[in-house]
């Protein structure tokens, strides 16, 4: 690993416009790129070199036909890009599944990007990973079985470690590649692994899912990358339906739900799916994180039939799990305040996802009053 640093990932352009890499031999062209070059035919589709003059952004300026630049972006988020200014290189590589990279930004720690896209920072994980393992489990009263599908960053293992009443913790992640560059440069979400709860199950989520027996979990946490390249099958039905399989009566699942401003309808797509497939309830909550696109992350929490859960007002408060709140580290964001403030949604959101169509519930009057 460590002699890949530095070293150009190079998805180059060969003579014929086919994707090659370094040395020369034909390359299979991610899907986000084919969906990119689909909605931009102009350009070729470049893959993930990311780092341009100092600065990772991601999305990247290349030169149409009569050379004028134009903007190449993320086809989850076209027209925009936000940047981070580069002191280093530490890690390029390319698994099977994606392209890895970490580097220190000036601004926001070590960063670690999968196919150009920024999957966490050090200054600003602490909300992402504490609210997608607390909003489910502190919504429990005793959750004992968890799976983490994704994650192999490790950091959402760390914030699951806290729960005392945990005893058993399933991760399945697709890439060692990550787990492996985690635990080499982010060892402060890494150290979720070292909990002994932990299983750590290395392949495909979905075939994992269905061979998990019936009703094992008490809660599942999706900790995916964007709906592009591997993790496209995690927002589709059959993905969802072995969730609810694998789920207890009244288990919960939180899944990473993308941007309000940006992913109107994908979000509602995942609730709607929800809804079919979860007999329980169906929230959405959300959380700011600076470096993801538009600065904001949502997150798509469901029970299964069974005894009710409340997702609004946390049952298995954080505050009131004996050493949880400082448990490896202290928490950053989440508390039993953000928590329930994070299900409160503007207006156009709940008109444009619809989150008024079934007759609210106790519950949801508190949320959406
Ligand atoms: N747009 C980026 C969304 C990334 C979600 N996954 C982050 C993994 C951190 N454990």
């Amino acid at each position: 690993m460590e002699g890949d640093a530095g070293k150009d990932l190079g998805c180059q352009k060969t003579m014929d416009g086919k994707a090659s890499n370094r040395n020369g031999s034909a390359k299979k062209i991610p899907s986000c790129c084919l969906k990119a070059k689909a909605s931009a035919p102009e350009l070729e589709a470049k893959c993930h070199s990311t780092v341009v003059s100092g600065w990772f952004t991601e999305s990247q300026s290349l030169p149409d036909k009569a050379g004028k630049k134009v903007f190449f972006n993320n086809p989850m988020w076209p027209g925009e890009a936000h940047s981070l200014e580069v002191k280093n290189i530490l890690f390029k590589g390319k698994s099977e599944y994606q392209e890895v990279l970490v580097f220190q930004s000036s601004t926001y720690g070590k960063v670690l990007v999968l196919d150009g896209i920024i999957q966490l920072t050090e200054k600003d994980e602490c909300a992402y990973q504490e609210m997608i393992a607390h909003l489910p489990l502190c919504s429990l009263p005793s959750p004992k079985t968890v799976l983490v599908v994704g994650g192999g960053d490790g950091g959402v293992l760390r914030e699951i470690s806290r729960h005392n009443s945990v005893e058993l913790i399933d991760i399945c992640e697709i890439d060692q590649m990550v787990i492996d560059v985690s635990k080499k440069f982010f060892p402060e979400l890494a150290v979720g692994f070292e909990d002994p709860r932990v299983q750590v199950h290395v392949g495909d989520a979905v075939e994992f899912l269905r061979n998990a027996p019936p009703g094992k979990y008490d809660a599942i946490i999706v900790d995916s990358s964007d709906p592009v390249g591997p993790a496209q099958e995690l927002v589709e039905k059959p993905f969802f339906e072995t969730i609810a399989r694998a789920l207890r009566p009244g288990g919960v699942l939180c899944n990473m739900a993308e941007s309000m401003w940006l992913h109107t309808h994908l979000i509602e797509d995942m609730i709607s799916i929800c809804r079919e497939t979860f007999k329980g309830s169906v929230h959405y909550a959300w959380a700011s994180v600076p470096t993801y696109p538009s600065g904001v992350i949502g997150f798509l929490v469901c029970s299964t039939e069974g005894p009710p859960v409340d997702f609004v007002k946390p049952i298995n408060p954080i505050e009131k799990l004996e050493g949880a709140p400082k448990h490896k580290r202290e928490l950053r964001f989440y508390n039993s305040e953000i928590h329930s403030a994070a299900f409160a949604l503007p207006s156009f959101l709940r008109r444009e996802v619809n989150l008024l169509r079934d007759p609210p519930t106790a519950t949801q009057q508190i949320c959406i009053s």
